[in-house]
């Protein structure tokens, strides 16, 4: 962690992705992550998605590492589609964090909730697999949230994780790499003793792969380099001439712009979306089955 007087301008970035079902307490976890309670959070008894999902969905945190900045997007639930004419909608905000995220995020969190009765009903594996390819999973990281709930049941973490969750195919595919938090309450020690945990766990997880790519990032990525060239003579009036930090800081600054101008500028987003777009229609064709069956089973147990 920095210090709270560090002065060092930071070169350099870790992406965090986080995505899941609804109502996991993502968006609980992504203010953890983030040290800041910027991600909304709702109250688990509505049936909406609590977050909107037109609010922001990135937040930089240019303190919390030394020397870099730490970018957590807190993605919509990937079952926000609807049906076939509800798309495009719900394909451009997921479109958006995608390029939020560009050019890979560092490390996947797949947000659960100790719950199996819930998580039955998303197969956590074939969606990053449909969205982002198998190798995602390698970059992937399992937060298992709600365990106050096998608390009050008197089920140990442990015994639950080894005897009864029903996550082991995902586990396996994620290296075993998994969290566990109570992420409903703000208590400090508990946050410190969870990105200590979460430390440890990206460090080893960067010693085989530093950033999950792909070609679909790779084009985006192309994309938005683009954008910033022709916003070039803008960003010049507005920040390089009175910038003082290397060629490196330089560039986290420009794209930290471009990220904040994606949430807010619909032309820029619909030229992200376009590249997106041809990796995406296939995506979603196929999670379509999915959220089909997710909805009805909302229906009936509602
Ligand atoms: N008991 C318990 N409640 C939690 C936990 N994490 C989050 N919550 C509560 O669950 C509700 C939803 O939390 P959010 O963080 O908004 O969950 P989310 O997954 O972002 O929800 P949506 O964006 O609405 O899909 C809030 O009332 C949280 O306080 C947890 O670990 N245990
Ligand atoms: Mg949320």
């Amino acid at each position: 962690m920095a210090s709270e007087n560090s002065t060092q301008t930071a070169t350099e970035e870790i992406r965090l992705l986080l995505i899941g079902p609804p109502k996991t307490g993502q968006s609980s976890i992504a203010n953890i992550l983030a040290g800041h309670n910027v991600f909304p959070v709702g109250a688990s008894s509505s049936v909406e998605s609590a977050t909107p999902t037109t609010q922001p969905r990135h937040f930089t945190n240019k303190n919390i590492l030394t020397d870099k900045h730490l970018l957590v997007v807190d993605a919509p639930p990937l079952f926000i589609l609807k049906d076939a004419t509800s798309n495009e909608k719900d394909m451009r905000r997921l479109a958006k964090c995608v390029a939020l995220v560009s050019p890979g995020p560092h490390a996947i969190f797949l947000i659960l909730s100790c719950d199996d009765a819930k998580n039955e009903r998303f197969d956590m594996k074939q969606i990053v697999t449909t969205v982002f390819g198998a190798e995602a999973l390698d970059q992937s990281i399992v937060v298992f949230s709600f365990i106050d709930r096998l608390e009050r049941k008197g089920i140990s973490v442990d015994d639950w994780i080894n005897k009864e969750c029903k996550q082991q195919a995902l586990l396996e595919a994620c290296g075993h790499r998994y969290l566990v938090i109570d992420s409903s309450h703000n208590d400090q020690t508990k946050h410190i003793d969870f990105l200590n945990r979460t430390l440890t766990m990206l460090n080893e997880l960067w010693k085989e792969k530093l950033i999950f790519k792909s070609k679909m990032f790779d084009d985006i990525e192309q994309e938005i380099q683009r954008q910033e060239k022709n916003r070039s003579d803008l960003f010049q009036k507005k920040y390089a001439n009175n910038f003082y930090g290397s060629e490196k800081a330089l560039r986290l600054l420009l794209r930290e712009h471009m990220r904040d101008e994606l949430e807010r500028e619909p032309i820029l987003a619909e030229a992200d979306y376009l590249v997106v777009e041809k990796y995406l229609q296939p995506i979603v064709k196929s999670l379509l089955q999915e959220v089909a069956r997710y909805l009805e089973e909302e229906i009936v147990s509602t």
